[in-house]
């Protein structure tokens, strides 16, 4: 029961990595087990050859994994996709595969803490050096590469100061130099946003965020262009053995089939909620991809179909409002994490970012009282309400600035 490839976004959303399994489901069962028993002796050996197709162990394949797979690949206009544990499994599948020891990273200053924590900490220790960047300017991803630059790592909007990437400007500085283009589009999805059609060579996710969208898995995926990659890929995380396993698979291939209305909701709110908060008194500024005073707007105009749900904003009296605020709000949600149907509000320099540490952080304009908003679908009257009796807690004498 493959559909059309044809279809339409929203409809390939519903569809996508459906076949026909026993007793036609219209739901992709939940093959819920570690390992396959083979039909004879020789049929193991050549499943284990790669002459027969099958199953052998789940953590090699696994068809409710493998249906999930196959439907974000298509989303994402890609050719085949690999379900990791999370999205920093996935990152670093992606870092080990194509990197070896004495290779190079220019990666954007502003990105998700752990993932520069894990260049900088971690793939350091193996002789892997990285640049971070104002990705948002070209010309200084141009001047961070060097000879031996494998990866160009770019988040689009970024996490958490909501930088815009031109991805076809980072894609050709890449190409010319011979190194990848690898897009984090945890912030957009496929469903605004899609980095193949502008030059990327892999795109990954957190998947815990938007594509699952209901704040109840912890989940990656990335996705590649071409068989020789999808191998190569494929061995590294058999090896690893970061897996997503099938319930989880299960879960976000049912997040998926709502992906675009979700998306469709999450823009309008934060449209909505970003203009009442620009035009809020006790607010310094705001970033947001709908906005016209953000500085890359044009950029977002021509490579996203959305401005999606992720807001960050600073208020006149610094971290004191904004623990003020985030003390206040009832509706929305103090937690880390983003991308679910409900609103979450936090603060990256203590929170999400902390590992980063006070000097990246400030490199990447990660201020000190900078608040993000993660807008949920709710009615986006009852959010504006809530923030405006917590903005109300703000006492005056913080209202500096
Ligand atoms: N990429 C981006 C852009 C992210 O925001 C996150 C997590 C990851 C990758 C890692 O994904 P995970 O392993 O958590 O599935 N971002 C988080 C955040 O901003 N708050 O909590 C987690």
């Amino acid at each position: 029961m493959s559909h059309n490839k044809n279809l339409q976004f929203d409809s390939k959303c519903v569809h996508s990595g459906m076949k026909d399994y026993e007793f036609g489901p219209v739901i992709p069962p939940i093959y819920q087990t570690s390992t396959f028993r083979f039909e004879s002796a020789e049929h193991g050996a050549s499943l284990f050859k790669g002459e027969a197709n099958g199953y052998i162990y789940t953590r090699m394949k696994n068809p409710t994994v493998e249906a999930m797979e196959n439907s974000v690949a298509e989303l994402e206009g890609g050719y085949k996709a690999l379900g990791c544990a999370s999205g920093m499994a996935a990152i670093s599948t992606v870092f080990v595969t194509l990197l070896q020891s004495g290779d190079h990273v220019v990666c954007s200053k502003s990105v998700y803490g752990p993932t520069m924590t894990l260049l900088h900490s971690v793939l350091s220790k193996f002789n892997i050096e990285a640049t971070f960047v104002d990705s948002d300017i070209a010309e200084e991803i141009e001047r961070a590469v060097k000879p031996n630059t494998k990866i160009i790592y770019i988040e689009s909007p970024a996490n958490p100061v909501i930088a815009i990437t031109d991805l076809s400007s980072a894609a050709a500085i890449a190409h010319k130099n011979n190194a990848l283009l690898v897009v984090d589009n945890t912030f957009m999805s496929p469903a605004l946003q899609q980095p193949f059609k502008f030059g990327a060579d892999i795109v990954l996710h957190s998947m815990t965020k938007f594509l699952n969208g209901h704040a109840d898995v912890v989940a990656g995926i990335v996705v590649v262009k071409e068989e020789e990659m999808y191998s190569k890929m494929r061995k590294v995380l058999n090896q690893l053995g970061g897996v997503i396993d099938p319930f989880n698979s299960f879960l976000v291939h049912r997040g998926l089939k709502t992906l675009s209305i979700r998306m469709l909701r999450h823009c309008e709110n934060a449209q909505l909620i970003a203009e009442y908060l620009e035009n809020h008194p006790k607010v310094k500024w705001v970033r947001y991809p709908g906005l016209k005073s953000h500085p890359n707007y044009l950029v977002g105009l021509k490579q996203h179909s959305g401005h999606g749900g992720m807001i960050s904003f600073e208020l006149k009296g610094g971290f004191k409002a904004g623990e003020a605020v985030m003390n206040n709000v009832k509706l929305c949600q103090l937690a880390v994490s983003l991308g679910g149907v409900e609103t979450l509000i936090q603060h990256p320099a203590s929170m999400t970012h902390l590992t980063m540490g006070e000097e990246a952080r400030k490199s990447a304009g990660i201020t000190e009282g900078l608040v993000r908003l993660s807008v949920g679908i709710e009615n986006v009257k009852d959010i504006i309400d809530d923030l405006e009796n917590a903005l109300k807690k703000i006492p005056e004498k913080e209202m500096v600035g």
